[in-house]
Parts: C-alpha cells; sequence; structure tokens
C-alpha cells in the first residue's frame, strides 16, 4: 500500500477552503492508503501563538480530523511536536537547502513582507515541512494549489540528497482536487480563502452555524452581468460559488454551471446555502461529541507511538548515511 502523509497548522477555525481542498480527500485516501495525519504545530509557531490558544487549537484540528470521517483504527492521528524526528531531520535538510531557494517561495514572500523583522523559521518552514514528509517515506501528499511550490521543494532536497548518498528518502508525490484545490475568499475572489483574513464572512469554517453559513454566501461577491457560466478570468466571484459547489456535491463543475444556465445569482446562492449547511450538519454534530472526550487525547498519544516508531527507523538511516553520531 502507498504511504499517504499530510498536516494542517492548528492555527485557527478550519474553513471549507481547508476542507475542500486538502482534508475532504484524507477521509478517501485512507481505504487503500496507509495514512497518516499530522496537526503541525511547530509550524504553526512559525508566527507568534498564544500558548492557551494553540493547546485549544491542537485539540480542535484533531477532533474535526475525527469529525469529518478519519478513523484511528485505519489511519496515524498524531501531534508534531510529539515526534522529536521532525526538528531532527528538519536539521539535516536544513543543510542540503539553499537559501536562494528558500527566499524564492512565495508563501515566505507573502508572510514576511512588510516586516522589520523575519523570523527564521518563516524562511525554513518549507525545509520543515520536508522533513514531515520524507520522516515517513511518503509516496503521496494531498494538499491544496498553495502548497504546490512546498511540494517541489521537498521533492529537489529529496533527489539532491538520494544524488549524493543512493535511496536515502522515496521521492514523494503532491495529490490536488480537481475542484476544492483553492477556494477563494467569499468576500474578494482574487485571495485564496484564508484562516488568517480578518473579515469573518470571507470564509465558512466548518463549524460554522446555518445562519452564519447563510449569511456568508448570500453576500458573497459576484459581478453585475447576471450571467450563470464557470470562466474563473472574467467572472471569479461567480466561478468560485460554481467551484465549491462542485466540491461538495461531487459533480463535474462544468454540470453544475450547465445546472444554473439561465437561472440568477440567487437561485445559486440559495442552492449553495443548502449543500453547504447538509455537507457541515453532520462534521458538527460529530465534533461536539468528539471535542471534551477523553479519546481524543488517547488517540492522540497512540497516534505518536506509531508516527514515533516510524520516523526512529528513518532518523536511525538518516544518521547513519550522514554519518552522524558514533
Ligand atoms: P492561512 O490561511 O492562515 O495561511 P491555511 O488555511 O493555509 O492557513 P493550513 O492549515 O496550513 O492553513 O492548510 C491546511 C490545508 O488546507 C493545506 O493542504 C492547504 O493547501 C489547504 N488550503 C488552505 N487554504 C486553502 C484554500 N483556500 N483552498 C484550498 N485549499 C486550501
Ligand atoms: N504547509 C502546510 C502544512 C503542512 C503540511 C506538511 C502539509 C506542514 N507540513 C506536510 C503536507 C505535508 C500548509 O498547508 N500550510
Amino acid at each position: 500500500m502507498k504511504r499517504v502523509f499530510s498536516g494542517v497548522q492548528p492555527t485557527g477555525n478550519i474553513h471549507i477552503g481547508n476542507y475542500l481542498g486538502a482534508l475532504k480527500q484524507f477521509v478517501d485516501l485512507q481505504e487503500d492508503h496507509e495514512c497518516i495525519y499530522c496537526i503541525v504545530d511547530e509550524h504553526a509557531i512559525t508566527l507568534p501563538q498564544d500558548p492557551q490558544e494553540l493547546r485549544n487549537h491542537i485539540l480542535d484540528v484533531a477532533a474535526l480530523y475525527l469529525a469529518i470521517g478519519i478513523d484511528p483504527k485505519k489511519s496515524i492521528i498524531f501531534v508534531q511536536s510529539d515526534v522529536s524526528g521532525h526538528a531532527e531531520l528538519g536539521w539535516v535538510l536544513c543543510c542540503n537547502c539553499y537559501t536562494g531557494e528558500l527566499s524564492r517561495m512565495t508563501q515566505f514572500k507573502a508572510k514576511s513582507g512588510g516586516q522589520e523583522s523575519v523570523g527564521t523559521g518563516l524562511l525554513t518552514y518549507p525545509v520543515l515541512m520536508a522533513a514531515d514528509i520524507l520522516l515517513y517515506d511518503t509516496d503521496v501528499v494531498p494538499v491544496g494549489n498553495d502548497q504546490k511550490q512546498h511540494i517541489e521543494l521537498c521533492r529537489d532536497i529529496a533527489i539532491r540528497v538520494n544524488h549524493r548518498f543512493k535511496d536515502t528518502f522515496v521521492v514523494p508525490e503532491g495529490r490536488f482536487m480537481k475542484a476544492g484545490a483553492r477556494i477563494m475568499a467569499l468576500d474578494d475572489p482574487t485571495a485564496k480563502m484564508s484562516k488568517s483574513a480578518e473579515a469573518i464572512h470571507s470564509r465558512i469554517s466548518l463549524l460554522d452555524e446555518d445562519n452564519k453559513i447563510k449569511k456568508s454566501i448570500m453576500r458573497a461577491t459576484t459581478d453585475s452581468d447576471g450571467e450563470i457560466r464557470f470562466d474563473p478570468e472574467a467572472k471569479p466571484g461567480v466561478s468560485n460559488l460554481l467551484n465549491i459547489y462542485s466540491a461538495f456535491s461531487g459533480e463535474e463543475v462544468e454540470a453544475v454551471a450547465a445546472h444554473f444556465a439561465g437561472k440568477g445569482y440567487g437561485d445559486l446562492k440559495k442552492e449553495l446555502v443548502a449543500v453547504a449547511q447538509e455537507a457541515l450538519a453532520p462534521i458538527k454534530k460529530n465534533y461536539e461529541e468528539i471535542r471534551h472526550s477523553e479519546e481524543l487525547k488517547m488517540t492522540l498519544r497512540d497516534g505518536a507511538e506509531r508516527a514515533g516508531a516510524i520516523a526512529e527507523k528513518t532518523m536511525k538511516r538518516v544518521r547513519d548515511t550522514f554519518g552522524l553520531g558514533f
């Protein structure tokens, strides 16, 4: 069976962009892959976090993993900082990556832009991500489109090390959804939907109440020509709504557009509200049952043990390869 690894940062409310771009695939993949899903708290602290909030967000993401249908009997769920190999391999990979490669990353430029002093962790963020992936001999990495560049860098580092020391790492591949890979902000369809955006109606969180879902969709930015068709260049707002509908319903976006042809924006929005509310209802219900259960922490402890055993094998190989220790 091929091995899958992915991670989500515990930095705020998980939104439908995270879900439709990444998390939804996590569930499907566990049927015929060996899956490892991480809560990447060490990535979260590349930007300042309130310690108490960070701990709460870790458990929030863990509960959401279970609530959407990740089954801890089939998949490993764990917290990054519970397995020391991530930081250790991160260092080894830093020594095999160039600062030029890192300063060219789009996410680094976006997150460091306008700041007076920039934390080193923000620059080396993609190296830690490469360590996450390579630590588990990962074949497949399901992520949203915004992570494409980071996956490419991870592959470059793996190939570079393998060139010098044959067969050290498995070279992984990214896996991106057709619909959902890039969900845009509802109030500004030129920007990606993001956890950190100020405007609350820019996103729909997985735990939003029905009323909030309705409000956010009904006030989503469209355009003034009134025609429903899928054309992300000319009609980014309408196309984003069609894309979200497609990702929730599983219908091709062309079929969704055909279904709404000749109808008004109000019809599209109303039907989308219903589809989103229906999809999120069971997730919210499951989440409430799981979030404060003792079982949640037990799942994370068990996951850390299982992940740690795999990681330790890789780290032994890496230490031997590089001549670390004696
Ligand atoms: P922020 O928005 O604060 O930068 P984030 O939402 O990108 O954070 P992550 O936890 O790092 O947060 O992302 C988890 C997963 O969700 C990743 O696979 C990422 O590619 C995916 N993702 C994030 N935003 C979107 C989006 N708008 N559309 C599709 N996928 C997304
Ligand atoms: N950078 C990713 C989160 C992440 C990740 C990973 C994803 C950290 N390590 C390993 C896949 C594999 C993001 O979504 N912002």
